[in-house]
């Protein structure tokens, strides 16, 4: 594992830097690569920012949001000296296709702070203590003392927002809120990103609420909640992947729920688990990892064969078990 300092000295030498973040980006996937990659390029570097799904309609309004390319809007293969990977569990995580883009990658740059992350990179930096990927690029850019435009200044805030549930869960330190109130004090409009982030959602998104909740599945006497969203639903109101995120709120809010299951059947028929836990004790990246996922104590996730009732069945008995056990 290498320093900040090391890990922004690699960058700082570097010419042309590719930056990448998982498939199905979140605010932290999207926030910490658009500003890593505004921060490269104010210090004169050819950035290439490329995520395997590209920018989810609800995270078009962020500044800069417009970098961020699929590999299929690349008109040739990707030859950089460093590769910038942020808020990536895993190699694989990145995608396929993005990793097809390249035809020489350079050195292999790791930031993260998934406590499953195995330190793929050539270069690595994974605090598991940081509550989102972004808090980290926030301390990179003030320990390198690089400037925080507000390009990066917003991205930051979305991506710390988004994971933290809004400065809530339990990740959330005294620093993630000295790191916010920098950002405040550099003209982060709160007020107007916490609308665009949480009160701007398609109205398809309830409606597939409203499916979801005839689903609702309640066992081990209340502690356990899960919902499956099945494919005719998907096609009936046309979801797109971003708008279901944090709807596994809405069960995992309720007083005697502990560990909250969203079951959702993908296109290829494979079945997407997310999984929340409100106590170490019943932790859900391990959970997870027993189906070959991966994450945090108290959010992961995982993709298993379907057909969907099955899967939840297997993976609930696995939740009941540590639940009951
Ligand atoms: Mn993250």
């Amino acid at each position: 594992m290498q320093t900040l300092r090391q890990i922004g000295e690699a960058l700082q030498k570097a010419e042309t830097i590719a930056v990448l973040s998982h498939m199905r980006p979140d605010g932290d996937a999207i926030g910490s690569a658009v500003a890593v990659a505004q921060v490269l390029g104010k210090l004169g570097k050819e950035v290439t920012v490329i995520n395997q799904d590209g920018v989810p309609a609800a995270l078009e309004f962020l500044p800069g949001a417009s970098m961020v390319k699929r590999p299929i809007d690349l008109k040739a293969s990707l030859q950089v000296d460093v590769t910038v990977i942020l808020d990536t569990a895993s190699e694989q995580r990145a995608g396929d296709e993005v990793w097809a883009a390249f035809a020489e990658r350079g050195v292999l740059v790791n930031i993260d702070h998934h406590i499953s992350n195995p330190a793929y990179g050539d270069l690595n930096y994974i605090d598991a203590k940081a509550p989102a990927t972004g808090e980290i690029v926030f301390d990179l850019i003030e320990e390198m003392g690089w400037p925080l435009d507000e390009v990066v200044r917003n991205n930051i805030w979305a991506g710390i927002s988004t994971d933290t549930g809004s400065y809530r869960y339990p990740s959330t330190t005294a620093h993630t809120f000295e790191v916010g109130a920098e950002l405040l004090q550099g003209g982060v409009d709160v007020g107007a990103i916490s609308q665009s982030l949480y009160e701007s959602y398609p109205l398809r998104r309830i409606y597939v609420l409203r499916d979801l909740l005839k689903e609702l599945q309640i066992s081990s006497e209340g502690k356990v909640a899960s919902w499956k969203l099945r494919r005719e639903v998907i096609d009936r109101y046309g979801v797109q992947p971003s708008d279901t995120e944090g709807l596994i709120d809405v069960i995992r809010s309720v007083d005697s729920v502990v560990v909250a299951v969203f079951f959702e059947e993908l296109e290829d028929g494979k079945i997407r688990v997310s999984a929340r836990s409100k106590t170490p004790a019943a932790d859900v990246g391990e959970i997870c990892g027993k189906f070959g996922g991966g994450g945090h104590q108290l959010a992961a996730g995982t993709r298993m064969g379907g057909p969907i009732d099955e899967a939840a069945a297997k993976f609930l008995n696995s939740v009941e078990q540590v639940i009951n056990g």
